[in-house]
């Protein structure tokens, strides 16, 4: 975590031309001179949103129910790390433009950013869409323009409308009377580790459930986004949004398909996509110890549910990749039983590459079974990016938080599990004499 209290004089001078445009573009919103943007959930996308929004010259509120995240972003500090966010963070909380809360306030623009997990069966959990909308509902006083943010499965905006006017039936989706509210949905496609940079740039899909609310919506991203806007209805802007996710789980599974069938061919499996790789149209992706995080890892499920008879291709896909982290695990095992007192150097926790983000990561899931599996051996974790194991590790007697170099050092097994750029810097010869698996393909 990082805390910049210095603020440049360069951003000042921008926050003040950009509100100057705000104010402009903004010109014909009803309300008040300033419209308030209210970002619901202060996440990994509502928080950099709320930011970069609010650097924008918006009057930007955050809300979330976690009274410590509020805190943290008050102090203009960020509660997890993403490159260049804590500086903007804490330059537009100084000077103002963004501030924290966990009461849902008035605003006349709402972006919902709120987790949209699975639960049972691969099944949409859209309780905390329901929960933000009942929330908002009471608020409203017409004209307002509610954008669902959050990757949804199809039918998921009109979900969130259907809330709000069940709770306020006095409003209405009609659009053009004082008591219509507006709804949109704008999927985001940042990835993490980038996230700053592809708020600006990556073009935008824009979905209108009625009226003009996608103009609005568009008009509102415009004040940060240079990408070209998409304009679609929500329902399409759902589906499209899984799809990409998709489309990226199916190309990685079959990259990790790859690496299983090479590995009983003996097959050096990152040089044979290397190879098909030059083809001008083949781009295979590189397959890994299995897919994390919290959109590739969950999207397709999304579709999945909401037509399982027409979907088995990308069920298959999402198998297959679940299904990877076992199969490393299966090599470890019977090495590790062989050798009295293994220690085992597991390099890397976080779901992908030089991020603190450890949800659905697959490295995290086999170092938790080879803790189990192995009672006897020491598993020594690498994670340069965290202080403290996850607590499923933390609770573990035989899993240590380790340095790098103490870790290769000790280990009878190497196993390489997160390309972070330290692991790529290794001293290859610290290797001689250990059992390496390279599941990434960083040493190849
Ligand atoms: N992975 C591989 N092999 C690859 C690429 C990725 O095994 O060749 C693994 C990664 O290690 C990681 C997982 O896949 O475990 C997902 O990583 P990622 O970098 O592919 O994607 P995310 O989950 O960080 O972000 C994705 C992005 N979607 C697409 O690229 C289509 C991002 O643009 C979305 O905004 C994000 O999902 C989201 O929020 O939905």
């Amino acid at each position: 975590m990082f805390y910049i209290d210095a603020v440049s004089s360069v951003l000042r001078l921008n926050l003040e031309e950009l509100f100057h445009d705000w104010r402009t573009s903004v010109s014909s919103c009803p309300n008040t001179n300033r419209p308030t943007v209210a970002v619901i959930g202060l996440g990994y996308i509502g928080l950099p949103t709320a930011a970069v929004l609010a650097s924008s010259g918006a009057s930007v509120i955050g809300v979330d129910i976690n009274a410590e995240t509020v805190s943290t972003v008050n102090q203009g500090r960020v509660p997890f790390v993403e490159p260049d966010m804590a500086t903007t963070v804490a330059g537009v909380v100084s000077q103002g433009y963004l501030r924290a809360t966990t009461e849902t306030p008035h605003a006349d623009y709402y972006i919902v950013a709120v987790p949209t997990p699975f639960k049972d069966g691969h099944k949409p959990d859209l309780s905390f869409i329901e929960t933000a909308g009942k929330q908002i509902a009471p608020l409203l006083e017409g004209n307002e323009l509610i954008i669902l943010e959050s990757t949804s499965p199809p039918g998921a905006t009109e979900f969130l409308a259907e809330t709000i006017i069940k709770v306020r039936p006095d409003l209405t989706l009609r659009p053009g009377t004082a008591q219509t509210i507006y709804f949109a949905h704008c999927p985001e496609r940042v990835l993490p580790g980038r996230v700053m940079i592809e708020l600006r740039t990556n073009d935008r899909i824009v979905g209108t459930l009625n009226g003009n609310a996608g103009e609005r919506a568009r008009d509102l991203y415009e004040l940060f986004c240079e990408g070209e806007f998409l304009m679609t209805d929500a329902r399409t802007a759902e589906m499209a949004k899984l799809t990409e996710n998709a489309y990226r789980d199916i190309n990685i599974a079959f990259a990790n398909e790859l690496s299983v069938i090479s590995d009983g061919l003996d097959i050096n499996v990152w040089e044979l996509i290397k190879l098909a790789n030059h083809h001008p149209r083949v781009n295979i992706l590189q397959p890994g110890p299995g897919v994390g995080g919290h959109c590739i890892a969950v999207d397709p499920w999304f579709i999945v549910a909401t037509a399982p008879e027409e979907s088995s291709l990308i069920r298959t896909a999402r198998e297959v990749n679940d299904s990877k982290p076992g199969y490393v695990i299966g090599k470890i095992l019977p090495q590790a039983r062989r050798i009295q007192d293994v220690q085992i150097a597991a390099l890397g926790l976080a779901f992908k590459p030089n991020i603190d983000d450890l949800r659905e990561s697959p490295a995290r899931q086999i170092v938790g079974k080879l803790a189990e599996e192995l009672p006897e051996a020491t598993i020594l974790a690498v994670e340069p990016n965290i202080d403290v194991l996850p607590p499923e590790l933390e609770k573990r007697s035989n899993v240590a938080l380790t340095s790098l170099e103490e870790a290769v050092s000790a280990a009878d097994i190497v196993l390489l599990l997160v390309d972070h750029h330290e692991f790529s810097r290794l001293d290859r010869s610290s290797l001689d004499q250990k059992i390496v698996h390279d599941t990434r393909g960083v040493w190849n």
